[in-house]
């Protein structure tokens, strides 16, 4: 099961944990597992305890072999060479892997003020946050990469899969993250992008807001991720969409997503066919993979009071967010933050769920969390980063009892 995945589960480690050559426990077969709460993040499959920042690198690596056996597909090893080059705004990479090149060439928006070397965003399927001061904005077409143009007519189509077979068993997000690794290694062959390599961030919304997800979990360089209204696929947990679903609530879940796109690989439609219980994960161990790097997530729980009164009127109006699950996605991202807090990193997480506006429609409300960490990560400098905000009035603190029931170590 190691093999699949493990150079990068080591150099993940060593990125994270230099010193350490932990031996990780074994992964026990686990066809039985069955869980109605969050996977505990601080207990291995196995059931031994995770109790030092080694044990944690190990846990990450455990986390990530699962989502990509079960739920994302497997991620592609480093690719046998790739060459980048930069001209005018476009930089063209080209990757060699099994006797097969393919070529993409995201586009550099560079700022009108700062110095270069600059901070950077990549921006998944274009930028929707409103772009910051001083940032490079890297304009990567996702939908190139790996298709979700539409239902299960996308499944293998796109760059990626003409380098690593239409039955690749990656989903379209985790394509997307082993190109994001891709674009990372490119600006760090090419100087000539005057982008500071050490201070590049990922965000992007909606679809694009789970794919930014995806990438920041699995690409350690990037020090800040921002997915901005990513709903089920996201930021949400399966266990918790399917609770909301069940409780009338009209929400995205996981045997609806299958159907819909190709976001994720097809040995997840076992569990979303059946039941997420048997997950040995959730989405709030996707978002600790970021932990402790920085973390910000931008939700919206929608026209709040209105939507209340439109849900018993029948109308579909404002349901759209409700869609979304805001507090699905509030519950695994304060459960996720223990990962932080584990760590003494808290400050490095921050959710804000605002109302009242579109999708994908930035608040102004927002502009001031957004800037804290913008400055903190790309630019280094001191941010109040420790938000934990919602307009949906959700009361959500780890432990809980139905769906956190497990306690925060200090991880040393
Ligand atoms: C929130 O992301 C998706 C959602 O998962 C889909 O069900 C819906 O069709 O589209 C959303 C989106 O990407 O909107 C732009």
């Amino acid at each position: 099961m190691f093999s699949l995945t493990s150079s990068f589960l080591v150099s993940a480690i060593f990125l994270l944990f230099p010193a350490a050559i932990p031996a990780c426990p074994t992964i026990p077969d686990l066809a039985s597992y069955n869980n109605t709460a969050l996977p505990d993040p601080f207990t291995f499959a196995d059931g031994s305890k995770v109790v030092t920042l080694a044990d944690w690198a190990c846990r990450r690596a455990e986390i990530s072999t699962l989502l990509q056996l079960d739920e994302l597909g497997v991620l592609p090893d480093d690719p046998e060479s790739m060459v980048a080059t930069f001209s005018g705004t476009t930089l063209n990479i080209t990757v060699t892997d099994g006797g097969k090149s393919i070529s993409f060439a995201p586009t550099i928006t560079f700022p009108k003020t700062g110095t270069a070397p600059f901070p950077a965003l990549i921006a998944m399927g274009g930028i929707s946050i409103p772009s910051p001061a001083g940032v490079a904005i890297i304009n990567f077409n996702n939908e190139q990469m790996a298709n979700q143009d539409s239902s299960p007519a996308s499944r293998g189509v796109g760059l990626f899969f003409n380098l690593y077979g239409s039955d690749a068993s990656a989903g379209a997000m985790i394509a997307w993250a082993w190109a994001v690794r891709r674009i990372m290694d490119a600006l760090e062959q090419t100087p000539a992008t005057r982008i500071n390599t050490a201070r590049v961030g990922v965000s992007g919304c909606s679809r694009n807001g789970k794919g930014a997800l995806v990438a920041g979990a699995f690409e350690p360089r990037l020090v800040l991720t921002i997915p901005e209204e990513s709903g089920s696929g996201g930021t949400d947990s399966w266990r918790i969409s399917d609770f909301i679903l069940a409780s009338g609530i009209s929400t995205q879940t996981a045997s609806e997503i299958v159907q819909e796109n190709v976001w994720l690989g097809t040995a997840f439609d076992q569990f979303a066919n059946t039941s997420v219980d048997a997950l040995p994960f959730d989405h709030h161990l996707l978002g600790a993979m970021v932990a402790p790097r920085g973390l910000f997530v931008i939700d919206n729980v929608g026209y709040y009071m209105a939507s209340v009164v439109m849900r018993f009127r029948g109308s579909d109006s404002f349901l759209r967010i409700d869609w979304l699950g805001p507090f699905s996605s509030f519950g695994a991202m304060v459960s996720a933050r223990a990962a932080w807090t584990a760590m003494q990193a808290s400050d490095s997480f921050g959710i804000s769920q605002a109302a009242n506006h579109s999708h994908c429609a930035f608040p102004a409300s927002q502009q001031t969390q957004l800037n804290a960490f913008i400055n903190k990560f790309l630019f280094d400098e001191a941010g109040d980063t420790g938000v934990v905000e919602t307009a949906g009035n959700y009361t959500f603190t780890v432990p809980d009892a139905q769906w956190a029931p497990w306690s925060v170590p200090t991880l040393v």
